[in-house]
């Protein structure tokens, strides 16, 4: 039988260099944008990860199936043919959403989850929700079928500081939705805080949190080292130092409920680099490297696999995957820019030299020959 323990092996021809021989990962929270951008962006998940669960956050965003199929046709159109890749597609709720239209999307296999934006909580928000109580009738009928709803956990008025935003979304809403809604599978996404740490360690096995990069490598300081750092800014923005240390021991507790989730959401660098940028931070080609240097530093190598490649698919009743993935303890400088076709994207980390390289997935037969 195959066994999938991730493993530290010696490389048998670099001398002291050792390779991390993971299950291959999936990503359950990335943007992928459309057009040029999409082209720009979608092989550098797709290089490290099998699927990934795409948002829905488009202007115009996706509401119906049609909209989804059609978005995932240009996903797998955009890939490099040599990639094998599986976008799971997501639908975005609004006020007006039809119970009708998310039901006949989870039976026909497009839409894997949906997404919950109160209105105006980051990028193209705008179509969000406005009470969650006017997506009751939605959360009523995946609650029945078992659908996953992904939430964008933080409060959008204006009188709570933004770096509060997400707890008191907890004790606004969240608290709420789980009492009225208490078999309702839901993921909180990118977790930023240790109250919301807590509120999902308190939970039943029906809530699950992703936890990106970023938000386990800096802390909101990082935002304002030396100058206004443009490319540090996402939403949730990041926390105080006590919510990063936080979410790195939720990460590597080996809690099924923490799972990966990278928030990949790629900007033009006008875009980000302007009077007023805007919030995200395109981390796809630094992923599983940035992943793989928190653990390490944590000592915790040897639950990154489970955090990248089980706690996911489990959660949301999927297989395991079948492949791996090779990470090499080499240096690695991150490119300092990616191309568009008409504009630049700054990755998080541009420049910097982290300890690990990504070196691809290996098929079986090349895994058996390593082992
Ligand atoms: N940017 N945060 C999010 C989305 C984007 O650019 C985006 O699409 C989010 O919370 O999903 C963010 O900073
Ligand atoms: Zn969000
Ligand atoms: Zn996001």
């Amino acid at each position: 039988m195959r066994t999938y323990e991730p493993e530290v092996v010696p490389e048998s021809s670099a001398g002291t260099a050792k390779c991390l021989v993971l299950r291959q990962p999936d990503d359950w929270h990335v943007h992928l944008r459309d057009g040029a951008m999409l082209a720009a962006v979608i092989n550098e998940t797709a290089r490290q990860f099998a699927r990934a669960i795409v948002m829905p956050n488009l202007d115009p965003p996706v509401t119906t199936v049609v909209a989804a199929e059609g978005y995932r046709a240009r996903i797998l159109e955009a890939l490099a043919p040599s990639i094998a890749f599986t976008p799971l597609m997501t639908v975005y709720l609004t006020d007006a959403i039809e119970p009708g239209e998310i039901e006949r999307g989870f039976a026909s296999g497009v839409f894997t989850a949906a997404k919950l934006y109160p209105a105006h909580a980051t990028t193209n928000a705008a179509y969000g929700v406005t009470d969650a109580r006017l997506v009751y009738p939605a959360l009523e009928l995946m609650q029945r079928v078992g659908m996953p709803l992904l939430l964008h956990g933080e409060v959008t008025d204006q009188n709570v500081d933004v770096f509060d935003r997400e707890a008191v979304f907890i004790d606004r809403v969240l608290t709420r939705i789980l009492l009225d809604f208490p078999a309702l599978k839901f993921v909180f996404e990118h977790i930023t805080t240790e109250e919301a740490v807590a509120f999902v360690e308190a939970a039943g096995p029906n809530v699950g949190a992703t936890i990106t990069p970023h938000h386990l490598m800096i802390n909101r300081n990082a935002m304002f080292e030396g100058g206004i750092r443009p490319h540090l800014y996402c939403l949730p923005v990041a926390k105080r130092e006590r919510h990063r240390l936080a979410l790195r021991r939720a990460a590597t507790s080996v809690n099924p409920k923490f799972f990966l989730g990278t928030d990949s959401a790629p900007h033009s660098v006008g875009d980000k680099e302007s009077a007023c940028g805007c919030a995200g931070i395109f981390n796809a080609p630094v992923a599983i490297q940035s992943y793989a240097t928190v653990f390490e530093e944590e000592g915790a190598l040897d639950r990154l696999q489970a955090f990248a490649a089980e706690h996911g698919p489990r959660f949301y009743g999927l297989p395991l995957n079948a492949g791996s993935i090779v990470l090499e303890q080499k240096p690695w400088r991150v490119p300092s820019s990616f191309a568009a076709t008409d504009a630049r994207i700054v990755p998080f980390l541009a420049g910097a030299t982290l300890a690990w390289t990504y070196k691809g997935r290996i098929d079986d037969a090349e895994r058996e020959r390593s082992d």
